[in-house]
């Protein structure tokens, strides 16, 4: 067998030992990384293609998607019209004036694994590629996990200074009430080209044009500088400092006039439904956090204070020159962001659970109309919840050593390593939206045999309905019963 050699894969500038990556939010080390292993769990059995939008495309060991997430490609929230998604985008997309920015909000949720790894520099064992991570088709085709796939393509085709594009995009992710399988994103970017500047430095004309953007008298805490050698580098020998501070600062200043007028809009809405706490409620507080993507540098999340708690709203930064080479527009430079639309229409509209954004439900429907003043959401019912929980023996556990050994054969080796996730998927699966809240509640490795043992609390709660305790079991033991027969676990 071939020895695993460990390949050195990080950007060389950074020296720093551990970085969390804003992708996955995972502490990296940087120094050498082995692939995590593979999980190779798949929910169907079936080998026929796939056919989506009348393409076909060939299963193999890395199809994953299962019938549930293909059911929701259709549904494409983000454009139905007086849906609270696409009034979100809306409400957004009109602080991106054309023609400065073309708008874009058709494409194809089906993505190359280059569009949506490759062409933002994603290293090759980042682990947003994994399976347990991403909805493959294939191994080539996945359903984009964000909306930064189709960057590359939209500089080339080099229509505007800048657009937005907004889509449904897929992620296997953890079940509560602010986590989906799907949730829409907003992609923006604005770029300047050094060929129309005299002397091709574009930081006066960036100036010039963040000048003419909305001003505000928010208090934005932003305690780092613009750029840090080895924390948020400033990409050196393609920007000037000079250059990169003003991006930076037509970034930041684009973005809180955004997030001004949602929260403007968030508290009329709250004085309109007879909140009088509103009226004198502390003001709104956004902090700018240095963060890290591998397609952009330097890169932020902007925060937002919410109920008590910081609330990630969106990721940001100065684009990566690599893409743009790619993108054979090598004399422009600027910047992107993405940005959750379920997170800022959850926060305007008092939404409490990203379940309701699917519902057919008119009595959830009817409450969002285009060109009437926005209006809080009023809960219809809140049904009782059920939980249940379920205890295994992980498989594979008792030699965890061979996990890291699977990381070296990649996928379709037979030792399955359990991945949260693959778990997730199967309540998903069974229980639908009638699946609120998954949480783990214990975790040990028994002290003599070294088996580890897991203990999940699924919550199952309808939206639409009181859910009575014989349907609940019923869901419940079919997860376990896809769980041994999938999961290979062992139900205690
Ligand atoms: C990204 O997806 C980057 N593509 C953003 C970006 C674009 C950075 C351009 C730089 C330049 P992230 O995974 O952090 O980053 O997601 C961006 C936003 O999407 C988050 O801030 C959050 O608002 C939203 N989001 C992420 N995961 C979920 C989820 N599971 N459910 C709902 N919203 C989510
Ligand atoms: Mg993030």
């Amino acid at each position: 067998m071939a020895a695993i050699i460990e390949i050195p894969w990080w950007n060389s500038y950074r020296r720093l030992s551990t970085v969390l990556c804003s992708e996955c939010r995972r502490p990296y080390t940087l120094k050498r990384m082995r692939p995590r292993p593979y999980s190779t769990a798949t929910t169907s059995a079936t080998k026929e293609p796939l056919t989506l939008n009348g393409k076909t495309y060939e299963r193999d060991d890395w199809t994953n998607v299962p019938e549930s997430i293909l059911s929701a490609l259709p549904r494409k929230l983000h454009v139905q019209p007086s849906h609270p998604i696409s009034l979100t985008r809306k409400l957004i997309t009109s602080h991106f004036p054309k023609p400065t920015y073309a708008h874009h909000s058709t494409f194809s949720p089906i993505a190359t694994t280059h569009q949506n790894f490759d062409s933002l520099d994603f290293p090759p064992d980042h682990p947003g590629r994994s399976k347990t991570d991403t909805y493959y088709l294939n191994a080539d085709t996945v359903l984009r996990t964000h909306t930064s796939a189709h960057q590359v393509d939209t500089f080339r085709a080099n229509e505007s200074e800048g657009y937005t594009i907004s889509a449904d995009v897929y992620r296997r992710d953890a079940i509560d009430r602010s986590h989906y399988p799907v949730f829409h994103q907003m992609e923006g970017a604005r770029l300047w080209d050094r060929t129309k500047v005299p002397g091709g430095n574009i930081a006066k004309a960036v100036w010039a044009d963040l000048e003419t953007l909305p001003k505000h008298n928010l208090i934005v805490e932003d305690p780092n500088p613009p750029t840090h050698p080895e924390r948020n580098p400033l990409q050196e020998g393609h920007h000037s400092q000079e250059e990169a501070e003003a991006i930076a600062a037509h970034l930041k200043r684009s973005l809180e006039s955004v997030v001004v007028t949602i929260f403007a809009r968030a508290k009329e809405a709250a004085i309109a439904a007879g909140d009088e706490a509103a009226k004198t409620e502390a003001p709104l507080r956004v902090r700018w956090i240095e963060a890290y993507f591998p397609f952009t540098s330097p890169s932020w999340e902007m925060e937002v204070f919410w109920q008590g708690d910081w609330l990630e709203i969106l990721g940001c930064g100065v684009v990566k020159q690599s893409l743009l080479e790619r993108a054979e527009v090598p004399q422009k430079l600027g910047w992107a962001f993405g940005i959750g639309l379920e997170r800022i229409a959850m926060l305007l509209y008092s939404i409490p659970d990203i379940r309701l954004f699917w519902s057919n439900d008119q009595r959830f429907l009817s409450q969002f109309k285009e060109g009437e003043p926005m209006r809080r959401f009023v809960p219809f019912s809140k049904y009782p919840e059920c939980y249940k929980d379920v205890s295994f023996w992980v498989a594979g556990s008792t030699s965890s050593a061979a996990g890291g050994a699977a990381g070296g054969t990649g996928p379709g080796n037979a030792q399955r390593e359990f991945h949260e996730n693959d778990f997730m998927e199967v309540v998903r699966e069974v229980a639908g939206d009638t699946a609120e809240h998954v949480r783990l509640v214990d975790e040990f490795t028994h002290p003599v045999s070294g088996r580890k043992s897991r203990c999940y609390r699924v919550t199952y709660r309808s939206l639409e309905k009181t859910l009575r305790s014989a349907e609940a079991n019923e869901l419940h033991k079919k997860v376990e019963d896809i769980l041994t027969e999938r999961l290979g676990v062992e139900i205690r």
